[in-house]
């Protein structure tokens, strides 16, 4: 792939935003620019080099993770938020707070049709740090491979969303007693444009979506959300797989039965209900909706290949983070995980936040260490060493983040 190498070039084309140019003028900031004045290519690139730092998976859609290292932060920076786009990045220059609108309809008892200011306004304003993770973060570690993005570690990150409980909207549109799965719907289209079909709609049980940590945001770490990330507004439905947090939400349809948007059926977001062999085609009637994603954790510091003295004691911290679950252990291993060293464990800013985990390790002499982490959630349940149960699609892959660690 030379994609990272493009994105490098056009970064120096572009130079970084600031600098950039269209007929000999200074570019500012995309949705400042008059619609249709965008060439798509010059577009494409304006929004790549908001993310300047990230490793682009794929240009068509937009796919681009993190390097595990620029994650220490324990509040995700905007321009590290990793980004999934299943469709095209809608034109969402000309949005304001009255002009860009959310629908609820459904089975409840007063649809509604909120503008921006009318959430803002109407509703308890929230701050809460909210991971997101991507249900096919460590997809490229399962063999055999899997089609789709190759995401590495980076597919992840937990930053401070500001917007409205999801749960109040709800109650306020009043949900009947047939009210049973949320359908999420965004204005991105289509990959290849068909008016006709949905770049994703999912959605979560009604028990999942009255959970009061989901949040329906207009901003994030105190700015407007990246327009990658779903400005002007998004759903952030921490713990379950990315894909419930619907980007440049339009419309929430309260369904009696459980959706079958785009990319709720076939192999989508759907794991083996029985383990298989590696490689097995499993009969999709024998696939079930991921819900809950698996104890997992990072370390973000230091970076992979660090040269450490032996004898002296140097700090390695990352985040572990358990879906539904709280993070109750974490353990780090200097000899290929024959013994367990405990760690610290920070308690979470808020629930759905990641944690902060820290270790001081000593290497006892010369040579090639490599330092393991294996969270364990509120269930006992720990990561494994090595991929979990293979799946067709390569979900939920939350083995034990590895580092290599030179003593010398
Ligand atoms: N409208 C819309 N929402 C979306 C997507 C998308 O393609 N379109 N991708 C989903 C997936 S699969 C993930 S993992 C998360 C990623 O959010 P991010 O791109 O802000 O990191 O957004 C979800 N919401
Ligand atoms: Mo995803």
């Amino acid at each position: 792939m030379v994609a990272k190498n493009k994105l490098a070039r056009r970064s120096f084309l572009i130079g970084g935003g600031a600098a950039a140019t269209i007929f000999g003028l200074p570019v500012p900031f995309l949705r400042n620019l008059a619609p249709g004045l965008v060439p798509i290519a010059l577009a494409q690139d304006t929004l790549l080099a908001t993310k300047q730092e990230l490793t682009l998976l794929g240009e068509r859609p937009i796919n681009m993770e993190v390097p595990v290292h620029l994650l220490d932060d324990d509040i995700t920076p905007s321009t590290r938020l990793f980004v999934r786009n299943n469709g095209q990045v809608p034109d969402v220059s000309q949005a304001s707070d009255e002009n860009w609108m959310l629908s609820i309809d459904g089975e409840v008892d007063q649809p509604l049709a909120l503008s921006i200011a009318d959430l803002k306004n109407n509703f308890e304003n929230v701050t809460l740090q909210l991971q997101i993770e991507c249900a096919g973060n460590g997809r490229r570690f399962y063999s055999p491979g899997a089609p789709g993005n190759q995401w590495t570690l980076g597919g992840i990150g937990c930053a401070a969303w500001t917007g409205v409980r999801l749960s109040d909207v709800l109650a306020q549109a009043g949900l009947r007693n047939s009210a049973a799965y949320t359908a999420h719907y965004g204005a991105d289209p289509y990959l290849t444009g068909d008016p006709d079909r949905d770049a994703i709609s999912r959605g979560v049980p009604i028990a999942k979506a009255m959970e009061e940590h989901n949040i329906i945001a207009w901003a994030v770490n105190g700015e407007d959300i990246p327009v990658l990330n779903g400005y002007p507004l998004r759903l952030v439905v921490p713990g379950w797989p990315g894909s419930c947090s619907q980007k440049w939400l339009t419309r929430i349809w309260v369904r009696d039965q459980v959706h079958d948007g785009e990319k709720m059926s076939g192999t989508s977001y759907r794991l083996p209900a029985y383990p298989v062999a590696p490689g097995t085609e499993v009969p999709t009637e024998d696939l079930a909706i991921i819900e809950s994603l698996p104890i997992k954790s990072l370390i973000t510091a230091p970076e992979t290949g660090v040269q450490v003295a032996p004898g002296e004691t140097f700090n390695v911290r990352g985040h572990a983070w358990a879906g539904d679950q709280d993070v109750a252990a974490m353990h780090v291993s200097i000899d290929f995980g024959k013994t367990w060293l405990e760690a610290e464990i920070a308690p979470p800013a808020n629930r759905y936040a990641w944690q902060r985990w820290s270790a001081n390790i000593r290497l006892p002499n010369v040579g090639y260490f490599e330092v393991w982490a294996r969270a364990t959630d509120s269930q006992n349940v720990s990561q494994p060493p090595v991929t979990p149960g293979w799946n067709p699609s390569g979900y939920n892959n939350n083995m034990q983040h590895r580092i290599a660690v030179f003593a010398v």
